[in-house]
């Protein structure tokens, strides 16, 4: 029997809701392979422990789980507590110290899924963002000055290595060329940026000579929205700084029915540290508590989790059991136009799993 030490952290807000019912679904489908099963360690990190202890984690927290197979991850955000206090306490305190720096955002339309976009097809919107995870606007340089007078100033600066953006460019490329599609777009604001985001351009030509067997176009990021909403069969595989990545993940996963359903992959693809699995949304404080998080944005997560440990079959299973019950109308959440409950949704995908075919 194989056994996987997952360390899980909900986090805050819907964050708990849905990871709970991440690990439901994960010790089902476990039990239903009978060859592997996950042995889960529950860290209660985030904003309650800040409030006791001003710290979003403990200050070992990170050795605590260095020895993880994965990390299943919620939400960092308070309602009480600044968000930049969370964010950086939290999911960037474990991120960029474990250099996930492929952050790989899939997005689909799932059966009986509608997208927003009229008449958009299963097989014109499949795509996989690769967000840059560990630099560029989120490298957390900058400063603030002359606080509360009215010379006040501040910068933010957005800070890329070459080998930073070489190594994500790289990643991109041979994630486009696994897929049927093998073609790669590169975001980038390079007419206004003129210093950083010329330095991608370059360094993405360079590298595409790797991979002979990928085509690959340029897109400035402002139009790259237009694009992904009038002629999304146009775009397979998608590389991006932090910024730009994060901001156009979140328009694909509501181009493909709802916040609520993508998924991400916080990647160290050497593995010299965990990955670490969330859904792409936050804590949502709007629905928090009400039992209404719609969970196949974690399931699908897990999905990928399941993927990185190597149990493709698991994983493979997970996905038609998803596919299965996004199908069904009854599933769907308020944010689908539905009114299930996330506990209906985790029982529905427990019952795909354990089906005669599943
Ligand atoms: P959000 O993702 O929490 O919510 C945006 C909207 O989408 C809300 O209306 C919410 O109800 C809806 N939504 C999100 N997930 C849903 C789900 N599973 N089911 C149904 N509806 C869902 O974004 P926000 O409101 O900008 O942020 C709230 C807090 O979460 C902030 O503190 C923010 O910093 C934090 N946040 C954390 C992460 C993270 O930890 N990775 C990501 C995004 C936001
Ligand atoms: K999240
Ligand atoms: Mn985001």
């Amino acid at each position: 029997m194989r056994t996987y030490k997952i360390a899980a952290i909900p986090g805050d807000g819907i964050g708990t809701e849905v990871v709970s019912a991440g690990i439901e679904v994960l010790n089902a489908l476990a039990m239903r392979d009978g060859n592997f099963e996950f042995s889960f360690d529950h860290f209660d990190w985030g904003g309650e422990l800040y409030k006791k202890t001003g710290r979003m984690m403990p200050e070992d927290g990170r050795d605590q789980i260095r020895d993880h197979d994965a990390i299943l991850f919620g939400s960092a955000g308070h309602p009480e507590i600044p968000d930049h206090i969370t964010l950086w306490g939290l999911r960037l305190n474990i991120c960029q110290p474990f250099d996930q720096y492929a952050n790989v955002r899939p997005t689909r339309i799932l059966p009986g899924i509608k997208s927003p976009l009229r008449g958009v097809t299963e097989k014109e919107l499949d795509w996989v963002i690769i967000r840059e995870n560990s630099e560029g606007e989120y490298a957390g340089v900058g400063g603030r000055v002359h606080q509360g007078s009215p010379l006040e100033a501040a910068t933010d600066v957005a800070m890329f290595t070459r080998p930073g953006v070489e190594r994500i460019i790289r990643f991109g490329f041979k994630l486009a060329q696994s897929r049927p599609a093998k073609h790669l777009t590169v975001v980038t604001k390079s007419n206004a940026q003129r210093h950083a985001m010329v330095m991608w351009d370059e360094i993405a030509a360079e590298v595409a000579k790797e991979f002979p067997g990928v085509t690959w176009d340029k897109m400035l990021v402002d139009a790259m929205t237009v694009r992904m909403v009038m002629q999304p069969e146009s775009l397979d595989t998608i590389v991006a700084t932090n910024l730009h990545a994060d901001i156009l993940s979140d328009l694909a996963a509501a181009l493909a029915g709802s916040l609520g359903i993508a998924p991400t992959a916080n990647l160290n693809p050497e593995r010299n540290f965990p990955s670490m699995f969330e859904p792409i949304h936050g804590s949502a404080f709007d629905i928090t508590g009400k039992g209404v998080a719609n969970p196949i944005g974690t399931f699908w997560t897990a999905v990928m989790m399941c993927e990185h440990l190597g149990e493709n079959d698991a994983a493979n299973r997970l996905m038609k059991a998803v596919e299965r019950v996004t199908a069904d109308e009854r599933f769907h959440t308020p944010d689908l136009g539905g009114k299930a409950r996330t506990a209906d949704v985790t029982a529905a995908v427990i019952d795909a799993i354990q089906g005669e075919n599943a």
